[in-house]
């Protein structure tokens, strides 16, 4: 494990918002007396009705119930964009940089206003309503912010669905969260390739019909349009006013719902609220990047994620922020993208996920040293543990050594980061999310939940609630209980190992639950195996990650066929496009693996630490193998396994 550690530069400290004694003193308040500290910080968003409460959570597994602010009302979009007209209204909000590198918008933050409004009463005139879900399937362009900006104006709850997933996984959020109302394009544009956007909205609401469609020109590419369901964006948006008042929301009304995965079932609604969490963004957003006034912030993520909810969209645009939104992907047209945009806006703190560096690092030096990046000040990384080797690439060749590395860890049940250095603060060392932020109490805990002290390895819990936490899965509380304070009474259970070193930094060492984590995206291995056997052919399958130099993991499937099936590489190939079309094509196994047998125990549970040890190729440890119902299947796995180099 690199220990090497790399000290606070000093002209980092001394433009920094805090150093390391001052993250002490407020650290130690935060958790000492939240009520004060973050009443305090509270103050930061304009709030319509203040606030007389700030705290009160419970994490007793009875009664889970998490309110912040609860008196307070106020508005997201007044907050976001409002609030910033008087003193920096001909400041760029957005600048959007297209799929194609002659495309790019410069968006003020009047003509944010004016888009958000617009946009609010075209929603208003399809119908939406306060408290009405509406579900986004956008690409990355501005109006996806519109969007989400419009819904927050009216007290309607977004739901974005990536539009990376398939027809049948919008269907199924489209169901869950009862949406009568879709925002979509008619094509998105990645890489250079089209997506067939309204056509799987289209398909989508074969099975989960909707009331309106809404359809943003992106393209101008041929699609279909059904009267009295769907409408141009551009059509409505000519017909209505650009003024629309913010609506008065209470601090816990429900601010948007984003489905992720879990262990086991379909995918969550994970709801997050009104003001604690523009709060918790937005405070996160100042000090994790120590942000400045002035500065050009770009998060490269999608606004499919919550990390494109909280720090493309809701963190930055409460901070008066000018946000950096990118259409497109790290390689194209080149592998030197990222940095010639970073030129081209003169980007000052990039923010970015561990599978993108680790495929810009094999893509050789030179894409980015041509480059000049002398815009540069910090540096973000965020979705998966980032390996030392990928971490020191970042380090010295894309910040050339002058740019401190925040490693954020966080969740999308979190709402914002929870773990990170603080770069005017924080000693860094390569792979370690370093230390809580302040309110954040993260303990380990042993399998029987007991905490264990000092330098030690475990199960990553925290204590105590903060502001930006998920308040409940929409429409099943019980689930949100048993998902995370059921498996360590009176403790929120993030689902990640973790370990400890003798500085008390934090090293997450990835899931411990039947999560995988495939390019940074969560997905869980029930979820790609009910897709395998809802394929005619397949009779069983398990699913597990193996490690992948560039995604992180990658995902591996045994599958037993139908009796009278015969294995081919035709089937193997018929398989992943079953499962692109019933996910989306984040969910294409690596690799498939025929079995006749998977390895169970007499009760019949598959004994996944096998199919784990088998797929990493450390099958010299497979430990007891003993309690098999039929310990000869083992010997079949390893004869076929798919990932000898
Ligand atoms: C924000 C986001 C959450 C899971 C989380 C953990 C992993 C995220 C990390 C990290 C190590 C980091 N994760 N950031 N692991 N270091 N800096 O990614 O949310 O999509 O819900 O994923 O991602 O395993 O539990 P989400």
């Amino acid at each position: 494990m690199t220990e090497s550690v790399f000290p606070v530069p000093a002209e980092v400290a001394a433009r920094a918002h805090v150093d390391n004694a001052k993250y002490q003193e407020m650290y130690q308040r935060s958790v000492e007396d939240p009520d004060g500290f973050w009443g305090e910080h509270g103050k930061r968003v304009d709030w319509i009705k203040p606030f007389t409460k700030v705290k009160n959570t419970s994490y007793d597994y009875h009664n889970v119930s998490i309110k912040w602010f609860e008196d307070g009302t106020l508005n997201v979009s007044a907050n976001c964009v409002d609030r910033h007209l008087e003193k920096r209204g001909d400041q760029p909000a957005i600048i959007w940089e297209g799929d194609d590198p002659n495309e790019h918008k410069v968006i003020t933050y009047k003509e944010l206003h004016r888009e958000v409004n617009k946009f609010a009463n075209v929603l208003h005139g399809q119908g939406v309503k306060k408290g009405d879900r509406v579900t986004i399937y956008l690409p990355m362009i501005p109006e996806a912010a519109y969007a989400m900006l419009a819904c927050a104006r009216i007290g309607a709850v977004h739901s974005i669905v990536f539009g990376g997933f398939s027809p049948d996984s919008l269907a199924q959020r489209i169901e869950d969260c009862a949406s009568e109302c879709v925002i979509t394009a008619d094509e998105g544009l990645r890489g250079g390739r089209k997506v067939p956007l309204k056509a799987n909205v289209d398909k989508a609401a074969e099975k989960a019909p909707v009331k309106s469609v809404i359809v943003v020109k992106r393209t101008g590419g041929d699609i279909a349009m059904q009267a009295g369901r769907d409408v141009w964006y551009h059509d409505e948006a000519d017909r209505v006013s650009d003024h629309c008042a913010p609506a008065e929301m209470n601090a816990e009304d429900p601010l948007f719902i984003l489905y992720t995965s879990g262990s086991t079932g379909k995918p969550k609604g994970v709801m997050h609220t009104t003001g604690g969490y523009l709060v918790y963004a937005s405070m996160t957003h100042e000090y994790v990047f120590d942000y400045h006034e002035g500065d050009v912030y770009w998060c490269t993520a999608d606004v499919g994620w919550v990390t494109g909810h909280s720090y493309i969209v809701y963190g930055p645009l409460a901070n008066g922020a000018t946000t950096l939104m990118f259409e497109g992907v790290p390689t194209y047209p080149g592998p030197g993208r990222f940095w010639e945009v970073c030129d081209k806006h003169n980007v000052n703190i990039f923010y970015t996920a561990p599978t993108a560096i680790r495929a810009l690092m094999g893509a050789g030096d030179e894409h980015v040293t041509k480059t000049s990046r002398k815009s540069l000040r910090l540096l973000g990384s965020v979705g998966e543990p980032i390996n030392p080797e990928a971490w020191t690439w970042y380090y010295n060749v894309v910040g050339d050594k002058r740019c401190p590395i925040v490693d954020t860890w966080w969740q999308t049940e979190t709402g914002g980061i929870l773990i990170t250095p603080l770069p005017g603060a924080t000693d860094l060392k390569p792979g370690s999310a370093t230390r809580p932020f302040f309110g954040v109490q993260p303990a380990i805990v042993d399998a029987e939940g007991k905490f264990l002290e000092g330098a030690t390895e475990g199960n990553l819990v925290i204590k105590d609630s903060w502001p930006g936490q998920m308040r409940t899965v929409y429409g099943d509380h019980e689930r949100f209980v048993q998902t995370y304070f059921a498996t360590y009474k009176g403790l929120y259970f993030t689902g990640d190992g973790c370990r400890r070193d003798e500085d008390g930094y934090y090293w997450i060492t990835g899931r411990v639950d039947d999560v995988i984590n495939v390019s940074g995206h969560r997905m869980g291995t029930a979820e790609v195996e009910s897709a395998l056997v809802a394929h005619p052919k397949v009779s069983e399958a398990a699913v597990v990650g193996y490690p992948h130099d560039i995604k992180g993991q990658g995902i591996y499937a045994y599958v037993t066929l139908m009796e009278g099936e015969e294995p081919s590489d035709e089937l193997k190939k018929e398989l992943v496009k079953h499962v692109r079309s019933e996910i989306g094509p984040i969910a294409s196994p690596d690799l498939i693996q025929f079995a006749p047998g998977l390895p169970k125990t007499r009760s019949g549970k598959i004994m996944r630490r096998i199919l784990r040890k088998i797929a990493e190729d450390s099958f010299d440890s497979l430990g007891d193998t003993s309690t098999l119902a039929d310990p000869t299947v083992v010997d079949d796995l390893i004869d076929n396994r798919q990932n000898r180099g």
